[in-house]
């Protein structure tokens, strides 16, 4: 008897622990939305990218940034240095658990060179590294302007 209480308390503690622990995400899960190019003036080849970056998983590190479209693309942010706004590359950005990342326009964003053969309403590949989720494909839309 004393046995059978012991079995039944061990085992319902055991569920108590199962059922007590929180899901915890053990991969990030990353999203980009919202993106799109804007077209750079005639004559020109360098463009802006801009999109939301979602992550509904656990932390994440993006690496770095290309497309088809572009010679080379860098992540930008827009700093306050002696009282000018200036452009700086950022090597690595890291996105939290859980995190939302805004490339918006005076923020965060993407710097296309070399940019050739895009046209306005067209679809363009980003490809995403990211160090735990690998390489990710989203499509940006061409355009004048946010919408
Ligand atoms: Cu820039």
């Amino acid at each position: 008897m004393i046995k059978f209480i012991i079995k039944t308390f061990l085992a319902s503690a055991l569920l108590m622990i199962v059922s007590c622990s929180e899901p915890v995400a053990t991969s990030p899960d990353i999203t980009v939305s919202e993106a799109w190019v804007r077209i750079p003036p005639k004559g020109r080849d360098i463009a802006a990218g801009y999109f939301v970056l979602n992550n509904s998983g656990s932390k994440d590190v993006l690496l770095s940034v290309s497309s088809p479209v572009a010679h080379t693309v860098e992540i930008h942010q827009h700093i306050m240095a002696d009282g000018m706004m200036q452009m700086q590359e950022v090597p690595k950005l890291a996105i939290p658990a859980g995190g939302e990342i805004v490339f918006t326009s005076g923020g965060y964003h993407l710097m296309m060179f070399g940019v050739t053969d895009i046209q306005l309403g067209q679809e363009v590949e980003l490809i995403f590294v990211f160090e735990k989720s690998g390489t990710k494909s989203f499509l940006a839309t061409i355009r004048t302007q946010a919408k």
